[in-house]
């Protein structure tokens, strides 16, 4: 991997990292009213596998989709709008934050019903199929949507009709306020799709790199026709379920796990990979100040777009 691909996986994880940031402090300053699944510490399953995808690859998402969205090549303009439920937004401010998309990109759909989108991303990559475009979809979901009979039916059809399409499914241990454990036989996801043939891998989520290699892999197998993939990224939600917050005075938890996770956060994960040799103060201070412009600038754009008006609730 050269010097600059590290560096702009690292740029990229940055620019989501700070994009929520923001969100939170927009929030609390009442600027957004909009439910909010924050992505903190997932950062590296979105930049690793999009970081892999073509331009003409589509992704689908879940309520947890600023991240994808983002790395994807979604705007930010257009998501803090819609955020801010104004009529700029990539919903014209009618889906909040979960229901981000921006087709020019190839972020096709988000949508909150857990495994929802799932299927979708198998009818995509079967639409490609017969249409004989050479295109890959990626559905991300959570360990939660592996208990939706959905997941099941989509990764049986797609491994018949042997379609172009990647499962990504981000295990950060819990949904909502349950373990794991609690819901499933046993923690190790990818292990349970062995009687479906279905080419299964699991990776260290907070590590872009192996994100990333291992995506590139699913998609060289899709795109030669060997069908789809499954990618079991561990990583761990930082932030409350959904919110600005955290919330380790619930009890379902302990900080002292989110604390060994944050050790393993995916930025200095990497630069301390790098040794410094990369992010060394001064790139970074000048990403941060790149990134906090496109930033300021994106508010800007969602302050100043008008609310909808009430016609709007019966246009698309
Ligand atoms: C079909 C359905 N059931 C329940 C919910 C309520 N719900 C929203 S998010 C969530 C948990 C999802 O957990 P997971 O898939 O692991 O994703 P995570 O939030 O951890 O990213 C639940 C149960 C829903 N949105 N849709
Ligand atoms: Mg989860």
């Amino acid at each position: 991997m050269t010097e600059e691909l590290l560096s702009q996986f690292y740029r990229e994880m940055l620019r989501i990292r700070l994009a929520e940031e923001k969100l939170i402090e927009l929030w609390h300053a009442n600027e957004i009213r909009s439910l909010m699944h924050l992505s903190t510490g997932q950062e590296a399953v979105a930049v690793g596998v999009c970081q892999a995808l073509a331009e003409e690859d589509l992704i689908v998402s879940t309520h947890r989709c600023h991240a994808h969205y983002l790395a994807k090549g979604g705007s930010l303009k257009k998501m803090y709008a819609e955020l801010a439920g104004k009529v700029g937004g990539c919903s014209r401010g009618k889906g909040g934050s979960m229901h981000l998309f921006e087709p020019s990109a190839g972020v096709f759909l988000s949508l909150p019903i857990v495994a929802g989108s799932i299927p979708i991303a198998v009818g995509t990559a079967f639409s490609a199929q017969l249409k004989g475009i050479r295109r890959v979809t990626v559905a991300f979901f959570g360990d939660g949507a592996v208990e939706e009979g959905v997941f099941w039916e989509s990764l049986n059809f797609s491994q018949v009709h042997h379609l172009p399409v990647i499962f990504v499914c981000e295990n950060n241990l819990y949904a909502t306020h349950s373990h794991i454990i609690k819901r499933q036989p046993n923690d190790q996801i990818a292990s349970r799709l062995s009687g479906y043939g279905v080419y299964a891998e699991t990776v260290d989520g907070n590590d872009v790199e192996s994100v990333y290699e291992m995506t590139l892999k699913m998609i060289g197998r899709s795109l030669s026709g060997q069908g789809p993939s499954f990618l079991e990224a561990k990583t761990y939600r930082l932030k409350e379920h959904w919110g600005p917050g955290e919330d380790w005075h619930l009890g379902y938890r302990w900080e002292a796990e989110g604390d060994m996770w944050r050790k393993k956060c995916p930025l200095l994960r990497l630069s301390d990979r790098l040794g410094g040799a990369l992010i060394n103060q001064k790139n970074f201070a000048l990403m941060t100040e790149q990134i906090n412009a496109e930033i300021a600038e994106a508010v800007d754009f969602a302050k100043s777009s008008p609310e909808p008006e009430e016609k709007e609730l019966y246009q698309w």
